[in-house]
């Protein structure tokens, strides 16, 4: 049997099979994001808008990643919370529970489980090229977790559990992606298919939005407070934050790389407004960066308001809330144990 054939049953709602009408089978997208802070606007451009966007294009699984936040040092209190408060944000934002899985990293036993099987198949030295572990890790290597060093394993193991075809992801995480198909590769050289070898789809706009006082850097959760639009910041912080937002002393409104600073806030505007850089540049022309700055702080607010008024309601029922995590681990459970017990027996511990 081949690796794509061999995953089991799609997981679909009940009474919703994840078939297109022709009958093909849709693809299985999976991606995760961590809970390792407030999710910032990066977050919901380069990653979440796509996947509420394309939720009936695909065979969906998301997944609040809590094993991968830990790598570096969480607050348990705070860790309790953001898992809470970015599952609530994600459904706000539209992945509907009942088109898309989503759950909890930790709430599934068997992805810690498989990682360690593919920890023992994956060489050190493509882990040693991994670049966000070399950003992660900070100033002395040598005091960085294993968990950080051996990330990209677990996510390949997140990924491959559910035989995902393709992974969503903003443009810091491809490499990460590949590493995943390298990793299927090996594993199933060695032991006979088993693993679908998954792609990475990145997005041209957007893909990498970066810090708003730092254009150098990517807008990060994890950076200090300013840096970054928060997915709840209010309408007033929001405005502040653009308008203190690192631009240059030139004066036009123009797409230009070399120009980091106004380039990454016309990206910002190019991908919440969804018009052409050409229609961009001329409703700016002759205009200030007060100016640009105000209309992009409306888009913005215009994104965000209804998201977080959904958000509200949702963290104002947190029984409901659990729930829905429960459902979704369930519907993604079959396919992680049996992925589990078929790699257990390949490798000879069953
Ligand atoms: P941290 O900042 O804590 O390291 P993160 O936001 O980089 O976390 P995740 O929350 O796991 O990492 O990212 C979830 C998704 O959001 C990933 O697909 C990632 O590529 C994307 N993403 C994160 N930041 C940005 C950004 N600044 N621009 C575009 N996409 C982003
Ligand atoms: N490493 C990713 C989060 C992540 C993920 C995954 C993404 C963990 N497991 C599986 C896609 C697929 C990050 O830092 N953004």
């Amino acid at each position: 049997m081949s690796a794509s054939t061999s995953a089991s049953a799609r997981i679909a709602p009940a009474g919703k099979p994840a078939e297109v009408a022709s009958g093909a089978k849709r693809e299985r997208v999976f991606s995760g994001i961590k809970p390792s802070g407030t999710p910032t606007l990066g977050n919901y451009i380069g990653a979440i808008r796509h996947w509420v966007a394309e939720q009936d294009i695909y065979d969906n699984i998301y997944c609040v990643v809590d094993l991968h936040a830990i790598t570096v040092p969480q607050d348990p209190e705070e860790l309790r919370f953001n898992t809470r408060q970015l599952y609530a944000l994600l459904v706000a934002s539209g992945l509907d529970p009942a088109r898309s899985a989503i759950f909890v990293q930790s709430h599934m036993h068997e992805h810690a489980e498989l990682a360690w099987v593919l920890d023992c198949v994956t060489p050190m030295g493509w882990l040693n090229r991994m670049t966000q572990f070399k950003s992660k890790a900070g100033s002395d290597r040598e005091l960085a977790s294993a968990g950080l060093y051996t990330y990209p394993v677990l996510m390949a193991a997140d990924i491959l559990i559910y035989h995902a075809d393709a992974v969503p992801v903003g443009e810091d995480q491809k490499q990460h992606v590949e590493l995943a198909r390298d990793v299927a590769n090996t594993f199933n050289n060695r032991f006979g298919e088993t693993f679908v070898e998954p792609r990475p789809i990145v997005r041209t706009v957007g893909a990498r939005i970066m810090s708003l006082d730092d254009p150098s850097k990517k807008m990060s959760k994890s950076e200090s407070e300013n840096s970054y639009i928060s997915m709840i910041d209010e309408p007033a912080a929001i405005r502040k934050k653009i308008a203190r937002a690192t631009t240059d002393s030139e004066r036009t409104i123009v797409f230009d790389e070399k120009r980091p600073g106004i380039f990454n806030l016309l990206a910002i505007y190019q991908s919440l407004t969804g018009r052409s850089q050409d229609a961009i540049e001329a409703e700016f022309e002759g205009k200030g960066y007060k100016e640009f700055k105000a209309a992009l702080a409306d888009a913005v607010v215009e994104t965000l308001e209804p998201i977080q008024q959904r958000y509200k309601a949702l963290m104002a029922d947190p029984d409901g809330l659990e729930r829905l995590m429960a459902e979704g681990a369930a519907k993604v459970q079959p396919t992680a144990q049996a992925t589990l017990q078929t790699v257990l027996e390949k490798v000879g511990l069953r």
